[in-house]
């Protein structure tokens, strides 16, 4: 399964874990790095302090290069930004708004920079800006999302760059690695099929949830805000669209979401928490290792990319 792009981030196939806000952190990243893939801690809202010594306690899980993702919505992504060059971070990824601003003191630092986007004006704006790749996250995604599908934007996205594409967004076996490859996809990155593994500190009951739900369980809120977070359905997500039906102030929003994902990912609250999961959450059905998930993934996707598991 190697590519270009495997090689040029140093790792053995081009699977990427998604720096999921709360639940990426130096545990996981470090197993999915020692496990051939590329591990991200996820800054989120983090000080940078938490994010440094997040990457000091991955360094001495693993020798292999991990990434880090900044969100850039973080009132903290000007300070992390600094924290990643000065800690010899290899790859950073950005989510949630345009990292421009910082691209030219990551390239002159030798990280590589991939932004994720969720349309192609952003991937062209990226690629000119110096982005070694681009992730084209399509709204299947858990958290935040764009507009377009994976399906529609990977090959928009392939067509309008030259640099290699990372696909998101509903990928939790080898068929989607396989169909991102066929869609003009150099890598796959994924997020709710991490959250599930055994390395993956978050509570049992996230777990649970994401283990027991069906394929029509996610829902968008926020959509009224500008903010469309996708969950898996609960009495949270009920409250919250009810009060956006009745046209509820975005302070009202808000107060219902602050600090929920935390309450979900640490005390276990799956029904008033925020628990953030992708479209593919039905097909996530067993707990694994990352080295077994990993190599679960390549070996499906490997078959079938050499036509074995086909019809014939
Ligand atoms: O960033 C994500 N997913 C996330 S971030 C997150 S943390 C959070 N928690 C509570 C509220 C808000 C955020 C949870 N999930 N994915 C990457 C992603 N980036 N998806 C979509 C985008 C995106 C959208 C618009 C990137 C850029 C953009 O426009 C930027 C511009 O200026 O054109």
């Amino acid at each position: 399964m190697q590519t270009g792009l495997s090689r040029a981030l140093g790792i053995e196939y081009p699977i990427i874990q998604g720096g999921m806000a709360w639940v990426a952190e130096y545990h996981l990243a470090a197993a999915v790095s020692e496990a051939g893939g590329l591990g991200l801690i996820g800054a989120a809202n983090a000080p940078a302090d938490w994010v440094r010594e997040q990457i000091r306690e991955a360094k001495k899980m693993t020798d292999k290069p991990f990434g880090v993702n900044i969100m850039l919505m973080s009132p903290h992504a000007d300070e992390v930004a600094r924290a990643v060059m000065e800690e010899g971070v290899k790859v950073v990824t950005t989510g949630a708004g345009n990292p421009e601003k910082y691209m030219e003191q990551w390239k002159a630092a030798g990280i590589k920079v991939i932004p994720v986007v969720a349309s192609v004006a952003l991937a062209k704006r990226m690629e000119r800006s110096g982005a070694d790749a681009v992730v084209a996250e399509g709204c299947e995604s858990g958290g935040h999302i764009g507009e377009s599908t994976t399906m529609t934007l990977v090959p928009q996205v392939a067509d309008a760059v030259q640099i290699p594409v990372i696909a998101a967004g509903g990928i939790a076996d080898g068929r989607g690695i396989a169909a991102a490859f066929m869609l003009g996809a150099k890598g796959v990155q994924m997020g709710t099929c991490f959250v599930v593994t055994d390395e993956s500190q978050v509570h049992d009951n996230y777990k649970e949830r994401i283990l027991r739900a069906k394929d029509i369980d996610t829902r968008v809120t926020g959509r009224s805000t500008g903010h469309p977070i996708r969950t898996l359905r609960n009495e949270m997500t009920r409250r919250y669209m009810e009060l956006e039906e009745q046209g509820a102030s975005f302070e009202e929003l808000e107060y219902l979401t602050l600090g929920a994902l935390r309450n979900a990912v640490v005390a276990g609250d799956v029904k008033n928490g925020s628990v953030m999961a992708g479209q593919i959450a039905g097909m996530v059905r067993e707990r694994m290792s990352c080295r077994d998930l990993i190599q679960k993934l390549v070996r499906e996707a490997d078959a079938l990319m050499k036509g074995a598991g086909s019809d014939e």
